[in-house]
């Protein structure tokens, strides 16, 4: 068994019936081609500008000897990462598949495994980080961007499909990161399916919130990068102020905009956020 997939043709895409149900039942949904080449070349490039969104990469320890490159905003902004995000065939697919109610931008981040040396994300759901945070109903999702292909060996995204429906189980600190409870998670594993999500460059994964997931170290001599977007439900703004973003009107674009930005564009108003700010992770680790 694998993550339910879907192919994104342009000019026809519509989040149908089978979409919301695969999703709504397995906790992802698959999207190839949904990004063209020439998309990813120009969002790659901004992202290894060293004067763009880079510049704010943070440093976490994964709590097995290495550790996790990211850089985490939360406002989205009118630089090519922002566009994307406002996408009508990002943003609007993954309103469609959260039933339709307004959404907004929750926060965006990249997360970077060098080669050889990317570290580990433990098994958790981002709603065992989320919850913390005010957000009172798990209707948020996230949407897994690769930068470039994706498999074993350079540490892509696992799953356990259909997880989402366990409810948001407990939470352990496990360096500067949160771990779900890994008796359920290994009893999870027996019911249900734990897959490898191997991802082409263009492909795109939605998946829920309580959806269970990890990945491995990068132990291959490639590079892993990703763009993940996380959505939230208007409705569901959480209730305190804290280190992401407050309901926000979400301005989405049409999809052809992404390839008129250029070069890093205007970084301003994106809210990058400081290691300092992020209360849901353990602090003092050594
Ligand atoms: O980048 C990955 O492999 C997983 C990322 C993730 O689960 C997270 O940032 O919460």
């Amino acid at each position: 068994m694998a993550a339910p997939e879907f192919t994104y043709t342009e000019g026809e895409w519509k989040v149908t019936e089978a979409m919301k149900e695969a999703f709504w039942t397995q906790g992802c949904i698959l999207v190839r081609n949904m990004l063209k080449s020439e998309e990813i070349s120009k969002v790659k490039a901004a992202l290894e500008d060293p004067n763009g969104v880079k510049k704010y990469t943070l440093i976490r320890k994964d709590g097995l000897n290495r550790e996790n490159w990211a850089v985490l905003w939360n406002h989205p902004g009118n630089d090519i990462t922002g566009v994307l995000a406002r996408t009508n065939r990002i943003a609007g697919t993954t309103e469609q598949l959260l039933g339709g109610d307004e959404i907004y931008h929750y926060h965006s981040k990249v997360n970077m495994k060098g080669a050889k040396t990317g570290g580990t994300f433990a098994w958790h759901q981002d709603y065992g980080y989320w919850y913390k945070n005010g957000c009172m109903y798990p209707d948020m999702l996230s949407v897994f961007i690769p930068m470039e292909d994706t498999d074993r060996a350079n540490g892509c995204l696992q799953v356990v499909l259909g997880s989402h429906k366990l409810g948001r189980l407990d939470h352990h600190d496990l360096g500067e990161q949160l771990q779900a409870d890994m008796e359920r998670v290994e009893e999870a594993k027996k019911l249900l399916q734990h897959v490898y999500v191997e991802m082409k460059a263009g492909d795109v994964l939605f998946f829920h919130c309580n959806l269970l997931h990890s990945s491995d170290a990068n132990s291959s001599d490639r590079r892993r990068w990703v763009f993940i977007v996380s959505y939230n439900k208007r409705a569901n703004d959480p209730y305190k102020d804290h280190h992401h973003a407050r309901y926000t009107p979400l301005n989405k674009v049409d999809d052809a905009e992404v390839m008129k930005c250029e070069g890093i564009g205007d970084l301003s108003g994106k809210w990058f956020m400081r290691h300092d700010e992020d209360f849901s992770i353990p602090r003092n680790v050594h």
